[in-house]
């Protein structure tokens, strides 16, 4: 049974409180997308973080996107050992601290793109999406080629996965987003359930897993309830939302209202995902009263995500 979570800023104020009023004490620290940059953490930052969270009776179950991980280690370019040890260090803190998942990507060059942040969803909220022709201009310079990518990533999974496994903390891949072949003439590799297949069959441990973010498997065109029972226990974090469309022009979903039989995927979840993987809402749409300062990431639309979620959970543990 998966583990409802929601992101929490790291530190204190009303969204700590809304998620123990939910019922939801499991907390996803990103701060990328709280509005702190921050991609460094030392032991001291960690164990303050953890402790803080501890006090309030909230349990940091993720750390996500804000790791340390850095172009050439995703590039494979010299030095990037160097880099490779401080994420060692880093996944050795996290388990001296009890954060048990971290979530990273593959994404070099140009991360999570979106060239609509205004799109009209139900009764006026506002969602964002994504068409394939409007990402023009340059090519960012890079220089590297899927390939290389696929060294890169082999090279680093090969050297942190026994340092992941020792820590006691679950990797968890985000697929790249869109996922498509290329973005402006970047490479993108994490883009199919064949290179996850690839990315798991290269160190084989559970503790080298996936975030099964469920829009990106729809914008995929997979079939989500079984792809979801195809990666099993290997998925070590879940993010729930929809799409519609597919990876070239979608838009973002209410989660109640996308092309997505959520129910049958709840019900994957239950059957074939190991008991406490942390999901969180991703993507929510921006409500009334809102600035859509920060698109997908408001607050009242997580909200009633994790009442839908929690209502799926029930429905999908009724139903055995
Ligand atoms: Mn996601």
């Amino acid at each position: 049974m998966v583990d409802p979570a929601l992101i929490l800023p790291p530190h204190p104020d009303e969204r700590w409180q809304l998620a123990k009023q939910l019922g939801v004490t499991s907390a996803v620290v990103h701060p990328l997308e709280i509005g702190d940059g921050r991609t460094e953490w030392t032991y001291d930052d960690l164990l303050r973080l953890t402790n803080w969270f501890d006090d309030a009776g909230l349990d940091v179950r993720v750390l996500e996107g804000s790791v340390p991980i850095t172009e050439r280690v995703r590039l494979g370019r010299e030095g990037r050992d160097a880099d490779i040890e401080t994420f060692k260090r880093f996944l050795r803190d996290c388990g001296r601290v009890g954060i048990p998942v971290v979530c990273y990507d593959w994404m070099a060059g140009i991360r999570w793109a979106r060239t609509e942040a205004h799109v009209e969803s139900r009764g006026g909220s506002l969602v964002t999406g994504y068409t394939h022709d409007r990402m023009r201009g340059p090519s960012p310079s890079l220089d590297a080629s899927r390939e290389d990518l696929w060294e890169a990533l082999e090279h680093f999974l090969r050297e942190v996965t026994p340092v992941a496994e020792e820590a006691g903390v679950e990797l968890a891949l985000h697929p790249d987003d869109p996922p498509r072949e290329s973005v402006r003439g970047i490479p993108r590799i994490v883009t199919s359930p064949e290179a996850y297949e690839r990315v798991l069959d290269c160190y084989d441990s559970p503790h080298n897993g996936l975030t099964f973010c469920q829009g990106n498997f729809a914008a995929m065109g997979v079939d989500v309830p079984s792809t979801i029972r195809r990666f099993g226990d290997r998925i070590n974090f879940v993010h729930f939302r929809d799409v519609e469309g597919d990876a070239d022009d979608f838009v973002e979903t209410w989660h109640d209202d996308g092309p997505t039989d959520m129910y049958a995927a709840m019900r994957a979840y239950r059957e074939a995902v190991d008991d406490d993987v942390p999901m969180r809402p991703d993507h929510v749409p921006t409500m009334a009263g809102e600035d859509n300062s920060n698109p997908g990431y408001h607050t009242k639309g997580r909200l009633f995500a994790a009442g839908y979620m929690r209502g799926l959970l029930e429905a999908a543990a009724a139903d055995r």
